[in-house]
């Protein structure tokens, strides 16, 4: 191919000295916004230096498709990074773990059994419309008493409990303590992961190597512990004849290579050790609750700032699932309204405004740009989502731009969208993801109109950066729409 002016390096920010100057106006703003303000200086794509990585910044989605799709399997790679291996063992999992033939096997075995949940007695959508009626029922209790309510812990709880069906065959109720230390350990997880790979060029993240590690360190041995708990009890009632959740399937696996110990293929060889079985569980298990939980409490934070579009859900609920039933899965497409809304939380505050980091695996290169085997890779989804030339009025929050123009059908307006990723990458659980935000919403705007509390103010909508992008805690006012202090029982699926 022929280079304009012969192949290049992208624009280079100078090391510090720019950064640096930027910092000295103390920037209020977190990464993603900031990687989006420097392309008016340095254009869409650029690089930079953390601490000694060169580190290329993409912001428009034609290269982000190019790192992602067309050239997916060279950008495949994963940075490592210490406070990742603290929480996976040295990358043994699927999300920080590299590309390999072991990463390969687990997202198959993974995708597999997330898969065998769609039908069957135990499917995903009894179990998520199990917690949408138990979540219901502990709101009506609390709207009862007129309480303002913090919803994310009955939000959490439920979203823990789907996949903790999915991967270990359980739940939580109220109140248990397992559940309140899980709460406690993934908060301080989130809280310090992932975020020392960028701390050299912003200092105001500064964190380690002191409390914050010895902080992860802490909520990574109790993550460990209960995991190790859960691993133990399956493997002391494993069955080759019954896969109860993703753990058996893994053990099955597991199992089988150890029955086939030719040369080639052991357990071990294939990374089907108890190391990668525990990391693999715990990456669906920390994403299945931090991703969908943090979705939701955005969903209800901008449905508070917009009654319009709280009242316009409720409408199309009440046309077309009507008040005798709850809604299920097979309802989604006569929902257009509700759905758009969902793809619009997505867009306005994507879970991971940066994804997480790619590296090149071999020289390559990126548009008229020449790229080196090493280099990390930043897709900043932020960009993309608040491109001013692909979204009109990006900080608007329009479920509208979602539909077509009298209404009826969904689209997708820009090809700027990727809220899970896409290409080798692409989120392992965006379909159960979409099944939970549907079902959950549905229900709870079914049964509540939600409002700010008397003397509280508005949710705060700009958002706290780490690994995934979460909104400052509110308080919400749930009252019971008419008729729905009961909940009918569901017909059977
Ligand atoms: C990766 C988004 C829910 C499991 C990702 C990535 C994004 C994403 C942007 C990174 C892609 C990349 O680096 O290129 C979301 C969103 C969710 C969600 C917006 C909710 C609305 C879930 C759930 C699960 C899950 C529920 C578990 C069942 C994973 C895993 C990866 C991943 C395992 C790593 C894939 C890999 O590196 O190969 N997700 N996710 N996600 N997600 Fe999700
Ligand atoms: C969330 C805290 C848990 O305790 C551990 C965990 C595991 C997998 C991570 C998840 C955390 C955050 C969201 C991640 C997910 C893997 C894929 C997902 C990073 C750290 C996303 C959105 O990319």
């Amino acid at each position: 191919r022929v280079f304009a002016h012969g192949p290049r390096e992208p624009p280079r920010l100078p090391a510090l000295p720019l950064i640096g100057s930027l910092l000295s106006l103390r920037s209020p703003h977190p990464p993603h916004v900031l990687f989006k303000e420097l392309q008016g200086k340095y254009g869409p794509t650029y690089s930079l230096m953390m601490g000694s990585h060169c580190v290329i910044v993409v912001n428009h989605h034609a290269h982000a498709k190019q790192v992602l799709l067309k050239k997916g399997k060279i950008f495949a790679g994963r940075p490592r990074t210490v406070t990742t291996d603290v929480l996976t063992r040295d990358g043994k999992d699927i999300a920080f773990g590299d590309y390999s033939a072991t990463w390969r096997f687990h997202r198959k075995i993974v995708h597999g059994a997330l898969c065998m949940f769609g039908e069957g007695s135990a499917s995903i959508e009894k179990i998520i419309s199990a917690e949408a009626r138990s979540l219901c029922s502990v709101l009506s209790q609390a709207a009862a008493a007129g309480l303002a309510l913090d919803l994310s812990p009955e939000l959490t709880r439920a979203v823990t409990n789907v996949i903790c069906s999915l991967c270990f065959n359980s739940s939580y109720r109220r109140g248990d303590p397992e559940f309140e230390a899980m709460l406690h350990y993934s908060q301080g997880i989130v809280d310090t992961v992932a975020k020392d790979s960028l701390v050299d060029i912003f200092p105001w993240l500064q964190m380690f190597p002191n409390a914050d590690l010895q902080l992860l360190k802490q909520c990574v041995s109790i993550r460990d512990e209960l995991l190790q708990k859960k691993y133990d009890e399956h493997k002391a009632d494993y069955s080759d004849h019954v896969q109860r959740d993703l753990l058996d399937a893994l053990l099955r696996a597991k199992r089988s290579a150890e029955n086939n110990n030719t040369a080639e293929i052991s357990a071990e060889s294939v990374g089907l050790s108890d190391d990668h079985l525990l990391m693999t569980v715990g990456d669906i298990f920390g994403a299945g609750v931090e991703t969908t939980t943090t979705v939701l409490k955005w969903a209800i934070a901008y449905l508070i700032h917009y009654p319009q579009v709280q009242g316009r859900i409720q409408e199309e609920l009440d046309s077309k699932v009507g008040g005798d039933r709850c809604p299920q899965l097979s309802d989604r497409g006569s929902l257009p309204y509700l759905e758009a809304t969902i793809r619009e939380v997505l867009r306005i505050r994507p879970v991971a405004p940066l994804l997480i980091p790619h590296v090149a695996l071999s020289d390559t290169s990126l548009g008229e740009f020449t790229v080196k085997k090493g280099t990390r890779v930043i897709i900043n989804l932020w960009s993309l989502h608040h491109d001013e030339k692909e979204w009109k009025n990006p900080e608007l929050f329009d479920p509208g731009r979602f539909l077509n123009s009298d209404g009826s059908g969904l689209i997708i307006p820009s090809s700027s969208y990727l809220p899970f990723g896409v290409g080798v990458r692409v989120c392992l659980g965006e379909a159960l993801a979409k099944m939970e935000l549907f079902l959950f919403l549905s229900w709870i705007l079914q049964h509540f109109t939600l409002s700010v509390p008397p003397g509280h103010a508005l949710p705060n909508l700009e958002g706290k950066f780490g690994v995934v992008l979460q909104p400052a805690r509110y308080k919400v006012n749930a009252v019971p729409r008419p008729g729905w202090d009961v909940c009918p029982p569901n017909p059977p699926l």
